[in-house]
């Protein structure tokens, strides 16, 4: 579909706003009476770079790894020392917390917008990634979510909207699909936390389940807070389902799942890449054996750029969750994008982001017309042994295999 993706309008008036993003110019430091010969040291430009993730309440873990992921990611872009218009670059991350609430989510959008910050990372959920998108829009700030899947954000015809994953149609026909054809599941009762994510997945499962010959059996509905799922598992138990579907996070799956050997419920459970996670295995135990999930990208560890950013983040911020390999992209995408440009102004460099090319940690970035990674992917995964195995990957590119003798900042740009 060839949608137009229109600025926000404000975005031709902040054309003068050359400074946006931008921090203090600092000055040469005079040079020291016997090193006058030498070259003047660049001038240095501060460049914020601002995220969003949840980073309180139930999926907390998964914001900072979100957060983490970025961290790093601008780290290495620092230690590239990167000049821009003759400017040497200081890239400095921006933290903000939604707590993974829509309004909330708008309210830190602006904080971010008013801080004058050059492009955003975030949300890491859909039902605040959604929202935030227009004010970002209206400022024609660059926004990469490097997590929120439903494909509404970008339908919106925003020119500043970007993901660095696959969507939840993608997503939901690969889980649809899987249940009723590789599981052989004949009936499936779906669950759905009442998110933007949650219930737009779980719809775009049932359709997918259905289209393979699958019956919906029960279909049920909690929220992102609940923790205790009996009155819906007892309903749907009576429904004797093959297959059970979560659309919801990792911290709404780990209790369910227990609750469901409590209840002595024998159905195959299936999710999503909210609950495709080690967390969710910490918060099930065993209960959560056998769980069918998946995520929307390539393993890490089978990427020619994955490994080195698996050490990296490990050493410095312990196990990955699900989404930091992503964050660390969408900023080194933005990073990508402000080189292209010779700008850090988002006027400027906001056009080089949709023209990405970039060989990622997650693999070859590219985008299409409204902002959709091109060749997305989805990988289907099981808990087995306490581990997210793979089982199958379809879709998606591979980014280049790096050098072997590469210097790490080159490997991964
Ligand atoms: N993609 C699942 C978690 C984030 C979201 O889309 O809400």
């Amino acid at each position: 579909m060839n949608q137009v993706r229109m600025p926000g309008v404000l975005i031709a008036l902040a054309a003068s706003v050359a400074l946006i993003g931008c921090g203090k110019k600092e000055e040469p430091k005079a040079a020291a009476p016997v090193a006058a010969a030498a070259a003047p040291a660049p001038a240095e430009v501060i460049v914020k770079i601002g995220h969003v993730a949840p980073l309180t309440g139930p999926i907390a873990h998964l914001g900072k790894d979100n957060e983490n992921g970025a961290r790093l990611a601008v780290d290495d872009a620092n230690a590239q020392k990167i000049t821009i218009d003759g400017k040497l670059v200081k890239f400095e991350l921006l933290g903000e917390d939604d707590q993974a609430d829509p309004k909330t989510g708008t309210v830190v959008a602006q904080k971010l917008v008013d801080a004058k910050v050059a492009g955003v990372v975030g949300h890491l959920n859909s039902g605040t990634t959604i929202p935030a998108s227009a004010i970002y829009n209206q400022a024609g700030l660059p926004q990469i979510s490097p997590s929120a899947t439903n494909p509404k954000y970008t339908q919106q015809g925003f020119n500043t909207a970007f993901r660095v994953m696959a969507n939840d149609i993608q997503q939901g026909s690969v889980i649809g699909t899987y249940a009723a054809k590789d599981l052989g599941a004949k009936t499936i009762a779906i669950i759905d936390d009442r998110t933007a994510y949650g219930q737009g997945l779980a719809d775009e499962v049932e359709k997918a389940a259905k289209a393979n010959g699958a019956k919906v059996v029960a279909r049920e509905f909690t929220n992102d807070k609940a923790i205790d799922f009996k009155a819906i598992l007892t309903k749907i138990k009576a429904t004797k389902p093959d297959v059970i579907f979560l659309g919801g996070m990792d911290a709404v799956g780990g209790p369910m799942l227990k609750q469901m050997k409590e209840l002595g419920i024998k159905a195959q459970f299936t999710t999503g890449d909210g609950g495709c996670s080690p967390e969710l295995i910490k918060l099930a135990g065993e209960a959560s054996e056998g769980v069918i999930c998946t995520q929307a990208g390539l393993p890490a560890d089978k990427l020619p750029n994955g490994q080195k950013f698996l050490a990296d983040f490990t050493s410095k911020y312990g196990q990955i969750q699900i989404y930091s390999p992503y964050s660390y992209d969408a900023v080194m995408v933005l990073v990508d994008a402000m080189k292209r440009a010779n700008s850090v102004d988002p006027v400027k460099y906001l056009p080089e982001v949709g023209k990405t090319s970039y060989d990622g940690v997650t693999g070859k970035v590219e985008f299409d017309e409204k902002g959709d990674i091109k060749n997305g992917a989805i990988t289907v995964f099981e808990i087995k042994d306490g581990k997210l195995v793979t089982l199958k990957s379809e879709g998606g590119a591979m980014a280049a295999a790096a050098p072997a003798a590469a210097p790490a900042t080159e490997a991964k740009q």
